[in-house]
């Protein structure tokens, strides 16, 4: 039987795919196979709503929501679940470079969290690293995992500086 998913990657479109692909293999290389969903928080909201009310029951624990220009995917969905929500902003076709989607993303009232990671591909790493993080705290292999994620990390800027 499949293992049940336990991240969430939803984006607001399929052309957010492109940055967001770096998110999922992310997950991926932590060995976390995340359920991936296109919903919109402005032309599918009823599905949005559907979504976020039945997340925690089907056994996510993390929703990594991305979207671009007015970016309310992450807030609506926060808005219905108490699952801790990521927001990645996206900078789409003609947007300020994303920063339209940073604060609609990051400017959540008192209350109902985002936590807003950076505009475009480093937000969508960030995303799937952050998400490793919450789950590390009740699980040791994610938890090891992270570290030799880090001591790579580190190896190769130590590298590149021996190679400049
Ligand atoms: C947002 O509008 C999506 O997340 C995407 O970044 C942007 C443009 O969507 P498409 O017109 O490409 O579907 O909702």
């Amino acid at each position: 039987m499949a293992e049940k998913k336990v991240v969430a990657v939803v984006m607001g479109s399929d052309s957010d795919m492109p940055v967001m692909k770096a998110c999922i293999d992310k997950l991926k290389e932590f060995g976390i196979e995340p359920e991936v969903r296109i919903i919109s928080a402005h032309r599918t909201p009823d599905i949005a709503v559907e979504f976020a009310e039945s997340a925690a029951a089907k056994g996510i624990k993390v929703i990594i929501a991305a979207a671009g220009m007015a970016a309310h995917l992450a807030g609506a969905l926060a808005a219905r679940t108490t699952l801790p929500i990521i927001g990645v902003p996206l900078a789409a076709d003609q947007s300020p470079a994303g920063i339209d989607a940073l604060l609609s993303t990051v400017q959540m009232p008192p209350g109902v969290p985002v936590a807003s990671m950076a505009i475009g591909k480093a937000g969508a790493v960030n995303a799937a690293v952050f998400a490793v993080q919450i789950l590390a705290l009740s699980d040791e292999k994610l938890t090891a995992k992270l570290s030799e994620f880090r001591k790579t990390q580190r190896q190769k800027v130590i590298e590149k500086d021996s190679a400049v």
